[in-house]
């Protein structure tokens, strides 16, 4: 089994239902569990689109899945939510899981990069990592508590509240 970690945003259609019908539909992968899970946060768009705010977590699963099988089964969990990958880069999106960590594997071919090569810049990411793996080391970047200090994570970035 790999401890596997993966970022969850959704901007569209009732975000907060998208992210927690997301961790169950991980918990039902076959050979796999979500072992911890984040608290949900608000967070302020990043990437220069206009667009409402994201509900963004992030879950460590266990799971004896081989990465690129895995990485299929999100997209099959994120076209089954009703995601179709005609949008704008960065642009709104129903559910979007993003395979952050696989153990301390560094992949780097056609469709799958690991570490997520984006991890590093962006406190949506950083901050509900940090909370469920607060000594966790991110192969070829560092201590997560380094990556989180090279980021903004005071503005924009709030646990969410109410019916999201
Ligand atoms: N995802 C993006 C682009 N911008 N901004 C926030 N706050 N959260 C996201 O999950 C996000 C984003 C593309 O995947
Ligand atoms: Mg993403
Ligand atoms: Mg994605």
């Amino acid at each position: 089994m790999v401890a596997v970690y993966i970022g969850i945003g959704s901007n569209l259609d009732a975000p907060g239902e998208q992210v927690e019908h997301a961790l169950r539909e991980l918990d039902a992968l076959p050979r796999t569990r979500v072992v911890a899970r984040s608290r949900l946060y608000r967070t302020a768009p990043w990437g220069g689109v206009e667009q409402p705010d994201f509900i963004n977590a992030v879950a460590r699963l266990e799971t004896g899945i081989e990465a690129g099988h895995l990485m299929h089964s999100l997209l099959d969990i994120e076209h089954r939510a009703g995601r179709r990958r005609i949008g704008q880069r960065n642009g709104p999106r129903i559910l979007d899981l993003d395979l952050l960590l696989y153990g301390d594997a560094c992949i780097d071919n056609v469709d799958l990069r690991v570490p997520h090569p984006r991890l590093h810049e962006r406190a949506f990411v950083l901050v509900p990592l940090a909370e469920i793996a607060p000594d966790l080391v991110v192969p070829g970047l560092g201590p997560v508590g380094a990556l989180l200090a090279g980021v903004d994570a005071d503005h924009g970035i709030n646990l969410a509240h109410g019916p999201i």
